[in-house]
């Protein structure tokens, strides 16, 4: 918008131009009612009067006919941009996208590592392998040969180097094995991924599992014997890390995460506790337990002060949120 029309909508607006016309002019009149009267002016009075009350006339309509015309702008454009969403909307292909999001979802939710299936005759088919091998970075297998031996199969693994296998019965296919297992408990979306991974101790994430729900059993397989770092991670809720060894045996671990400023470990962030976490910033009760502390450090700078309980204070408040 220009500036003169800004300005004039802003008077408009204001109310200015409402002043009492007649009032305004007569006080013109009088400042022009010089001694020696009226005649000796080149022009009289009341001529001037009538130009300003022109003018002020004319200001007014002119105001208004600019208003009229940015509205019909504004119609015109929200016109325009009707069309251009019609015929967005008309250009997407409905059923590509539906076939898009349907693969998407498959994926996601797929067993991670590569396929092979077997079949005699071409109508039933029997998985030799859903799960690359035992090993879920095996994300292809791109060379097969078949011999006298048996079956060469050679793996795509872009984290640590493709594999060569020799199939010669079923025998040789690794059966699954749980490493670790157990119950998972979190909050808030029911519906929201949970993550559980195994990461070595070269900060690699060979083993690990998706699951959903909010009390939920998951279930490591196949992770080599040796140590790692299990983290849990869901949206909204604060990452537990901890140390396993995986040996021999399975292993049963019930894990527990949760939301974002909820030291007390309920699932609920509420003034609870925000008064816990006023109680450590105060030096009056100490959160000793290393994950609650991590749950009430919500702006992750290490410590617990009155910042952090201002936040979840605030949250609890609904004035404003954490998550
Ligand atoms: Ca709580
Ligand atoms: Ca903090």
């Amino acid at each position: 918008m220009d500036k003169e029309l800004e300005d004039a909508l802003a008077e408009y607006e204001d109310g200015e131009l409402d002043v009492d016309k007649d009032k305004e002019l007569a006080g013109v009149g009088a400042m022009l009612d010089v001694s020696g009267g009226e005649d000796e002016l080149p022009v009289t009075k009341d001529d001037i009067i009538g130009a300003l009350s022109d003018l002020f006339t004319g200001k007014k309509e002119s105001i208004e006919a600019k208003i009229a015309a940015v509205k019909e702008t504004i119609a015109s454009k929200l016109a325009e941009l009707k069309q251009k969403l019609e015929d967005a909307y008309n250009s997407i292909d409905w059923e590509g996208m539906r076939m898009y999001l349907w693969v998407s979802e498959r994926v996601r939710n797929d067993t991670w590592g590569f396929d092979i299936v077997r079949t005699k005759d071409g109508v039933e088919f029997e998985v030799v392998t859903d799960n690359g091998l035992g090993d879920k970075y095996n994300y292809g297998c791109p060379a097969f040969l078949s011999t006298e031996e048996g079956l060469y199969v050679g793996t795509s693994n872009p984290f640590y180097g493709g594999q060569l296998w020799l199939i010669q019965d079923k025998s040789d296919i690794p059966e699954d094995r749980v490493a670790i297992s157990g119950t998972v408990t979190s909050f808030l979306d029911e519906e929201a991924r949970v993550t559980v991974d195994l990461y070595n101790e070269l900060g690699n994430n060979p083993y690990g599992c998706d699951v959903f729900g909010n009390e939920t059993e998951y279930e490591i397989l196949n992770a080599e014997p040796g140590e790692y770092t299990l983290k849990v991670s869901k949206d909204n809720h604060v990452t537990r890390e901890m140390t396993v060894v995986i040996g021999e045996y399975p292993i049963a671990l019930d894990l527990k995460i949760c939301p974002i400023g909820d030291v007390t470990g309920d699932g609920i962030v509420n003034t609870t506790d925000s008064m816990r976490v006023n109680l450590h910033a105060k030096g009056a009760a100490l959160i000793t337990d290393e994950y609650a502390f991590a749950c009430g450090d919500v702006n992750h700078d290490g410590t617990i002060n009155t910042v952090d309980f201002m936040r979840i204070n605030a949250h609890a408040k609904g004035a404003a949120k954490l998550f």
